[in-house]
């Protein structure tokens, strides 16, 4: 049957609605910064789309998969495909003109884009393919990025400027590369998705203004760390593990299980553990981009003592617990290790009187 001229109507209305109108449309101006975010957030599109078309072709495509045999400076092996992500962030905005600088996971210190720096004093911050352990198991991973803007010079180019809290952030986002390619972004007015329309080559717009339940039954967590855990974490699991309504959902990629928890209500955690306190999670490309959306569509995002939005990190790849999504699930959480931190105190009082 032939769609009706309104059905024909609100086809193209929502295959016109693109990332770079909606960034536009977001800010409500056409001012320089505005126009500035949209074109940045294009170019983060245009990762996206080359990223995805590497995934969705690297079974077949030799050399796309395994491990280039090195270590990053977060001491882990590098697959082939966080170089090649990697690579792709640092080429499209070589030519956006806009971003001075770029932070990646992959890279120790920041990389300076000179020609662009008297026009642009954007920095990107971003995690090129989180999850990568998934990569040649044809699972789900993610690019995670956040746009800030560079305060002062980097005289010694080690990014000092960027060792401030999150609220800094102006924008925040992720891609996330599964069964359909999905960005996710916000500039600070509410939470949207876009997926990717692989026969027009353009986000389109899916969903806007997402807010996360209040309350979800997923808690997203690596049980097989139980033991490493400090006493409050493995109090707030045997909780769950005896209350009705609960339901655990693991992928191993930090989009993906954020991106569910999202949108059905839940709580992802990365506690630190005994060896390790300040976790595995990156603070200023993993968890404060993600921090900044859940705030966003309502929900929480805490190191158990603070919100995640409020630490100042000392170091470019400082680390941090993650506790992130419905806003009573993270504090529930939260109830579990600040009554540990109050018993700890008090043994301390006692033990010192
Ligand atoms: P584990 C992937 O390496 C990652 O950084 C996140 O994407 C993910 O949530 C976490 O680490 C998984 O870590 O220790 O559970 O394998």
């Amino acid at each position: 049957m032939v769609n009706s001229p309104a059905a024909q109507e609100h086809t193209l209305d929502r295959d016109c609605m693109t990332l770079s109108r909606h960034v536009l449309q977001q800010l409500q101006s056409f001012s320089a910064e505005a126009q500035d975010l949209s074109a940045i957030m294009n170019r983060i599109a245009l990762a996206g789309k080359l990223i995805s078309r590497r995934l969705t072709r690297a079974g077949l495509v030799e050399g796309a998969l395994g491990f280039t045999g090195d270590v990053n400076v977060q001491g882990e092996s590098v697959k082939k495909m966080d170089v090649y992500a990697n690579d792709v962030f640092i080429s499209v905005f070589k030519q956006s003109g806009l971003v001075c600088r770029l932070a990646s996971e992959e890279m120790e210190k920041p990389y300076y884009i000179p020609e662009n720096c008297p026009i642009g004093r954007y920095t990107l911050l971003y995690d090129p393919i989180d999850g990568s352990s998934n990569v040649d198991i044809n699972l789900n991973v993610g690019s995670i990025f956040a746009i800030r803007q560079q305060e002062g010079e980097d005289l010694d180019g080690d990014g000092k400027d960027l060792l401030q809290n999150g609220r800094k952030q102006l924008a925040a986002g992720y891609v996330l590369y599964g069964p359909s390619t999905l960005l996710v972004y916000s500039i600070g007015n509410g939470v949207h998705s876009f997926i990717l329309d692989p026969s027009l080559g353009e986000f389109i717009l899916a969903e806007e203004n997402i807010t996360i339940p209040s309350h979800g039954p997923v808690y997203s967590v690596n049980e097989g760390n139980f033991w490493q855990w400090d006493d409050s974490i493995r109090e707030y699991t045997r909780y769950v593990h005896r209350h009705e309504g609960y339901t655990a959902r693991y992928g191993g990629a930090l989009v993906g299980d954020f991106h569910r928890i999202l949108l059905q209500g839940g709580v992802f955690l990365y506690p630190g553990t005994k060896k390790k306190p300040e976790g595995k999670l990156r603070l200023l490309y993993e968890s404060s981009p993600l921090a900044f959306l859940i705030e966003q569509a309502g929900g929480k995002a805490s190191t158990g003592m603070e919100d995640i939005l409020d630490v100042v990190p000392d170091k470019l790849h400082a680390r941090t617990p993650l506790f992130i999504g419905s806003t009573e699930d993270v504090q529930l959480v939260e109830s579990f290790i600040q009554e540990e931190s109050r018993r700890e105190s008090e043994k301390k009082a006692i033990a010192s009187s």
